[in-house]
């Protein structure tokens, strides 16, 4: 056992994930079918869903951090537990496993309302791509190997694989690997801002931790009031985003158990203790 995991408690069991809790309040979910290299199947699928669920539920879980076991982030989607055993169970059967994996993989991973980090320790190819740009920041090995490799083995991407690489990487890149399915390294995909940074395979736990922990110190509240006000207004027109970020700015300020915007007020103020231009206030 890592010294990270002997701090950490299980936050459920479950077969294809592990999700632990750690004392700085970050909840590592480890995508766990390394014999497969963490391809996604209906169980997962189902099973991320549950995870979602205890991590959005605990009061302690302040940021999530994806990550994959063994040599993978995730090899993407299951070819046989997700295509060619779903195919066999008819419409109804792709219907429900294709819901399964889009819940979790964007629709509530995009918006989660704690930060969210995705670890890409390794391979990540089609399906993968998703929560990796779902989360809200992604640090990479440096030697992962990425793909967009549907086309290798006869699909267009599905989904909303193609709409999440049009929001990070841009126009002629996304072509570009989308339509040959050449692989590409960690350290390519940070300059193609797929992720936000690369690093020697060697520090990308201790660098997603420092980044994870910089992150636990703020109100969960505020933080969440950040991301999706970003996320969200960064589709709308220019009227209607400020009159929406105002009613977030408002909102987060009111609901904020921890008093942030009084707190960082009279530390700066009155106490002069910190510069809100050079660092954070004090979190308790
Ligand atoms: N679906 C189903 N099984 C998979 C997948 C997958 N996506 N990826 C790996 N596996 C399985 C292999 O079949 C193999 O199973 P087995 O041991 O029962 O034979 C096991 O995982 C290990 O795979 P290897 O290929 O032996 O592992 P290696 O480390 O040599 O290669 C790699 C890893 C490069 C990830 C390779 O497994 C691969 O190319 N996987 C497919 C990647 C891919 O194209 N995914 C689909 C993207 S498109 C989409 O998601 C819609
Ligand atoms: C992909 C992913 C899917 C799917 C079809 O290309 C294709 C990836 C997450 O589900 O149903």
């Amino acid at each position: 056992m890592d010294d990270r995991a002997s701090r950490a408690v299980a936050l459920g069991t479950w077969q294809t994930v592990l999700a632990e809790l750690d004392s700085d309040g970050v909840a590592w979910v480890t995508l766990n079918r390394p014999e497969k290299r963490n391809a996604m199947n209906p169980r997962l699928n189902e099973e991320m869903g549950e995870v979602l669920d205890a991590i959005e539920a605990s009061s302690e879980a302040r940021v999530l951090v994806l990550t994959g076991a063994g040599t993978s982030f995730s090899a993407g989607m299951d070819l046989k537990e997700y295509f060619r055993d779903v195919d066999a169970g008819g419409p109804a059967a792709r219907t429900r496993s294709r819901r399964d994996a889009n819940a979790w993989q964007y629709r509530r991973l995009r918006t989660f309302p704690k930060a969210t980090i995705a670890m890409v320790n390794g391979w990540c190819f089609g399906g993968a791509f998703t929560p990796l740009v779902a989360c809200d920041l992604a640090i990479a090995d440096e030697a992962a190997v990425f793909g967009l490799s549907e086309v290798n083995w006869g699909i267009p991407p599905g989904s909303v694989v193609s709409r999440a690489l049009a929001e990070v990487v841009p126009f002629r890149d996304a072509l570009y690997y989308i339509m040959t399915g050449q692989t590409f390294t960690g350290r390519r995909a940070a300059e193609l801002r797929l992720v936000n940074e690369a690093v020697p395979a060697g520090q990308l736990r201790a660098r997603t931790l420092e980044l994870a922990r910089q992150l636990a110190r703020l109100s969960p509240e505020v933080l969440c009031a950040a991301k999706t006000g970003f996320k969200r207004a960064s589709t709308m027109e220019w009227e209607a985003a400020e009159e929406y970020l105002y009613a977030k700015l408002d909102q987060a300020v009111a609901s904020d158990p921890e008093a942030s915007r009084e707190r960082g007020m009279h530390e700066f103020l009155d106490a002069k203790s910190f510069r809100p231009g050079l660092g954070t206030y004090s979190r308790d």
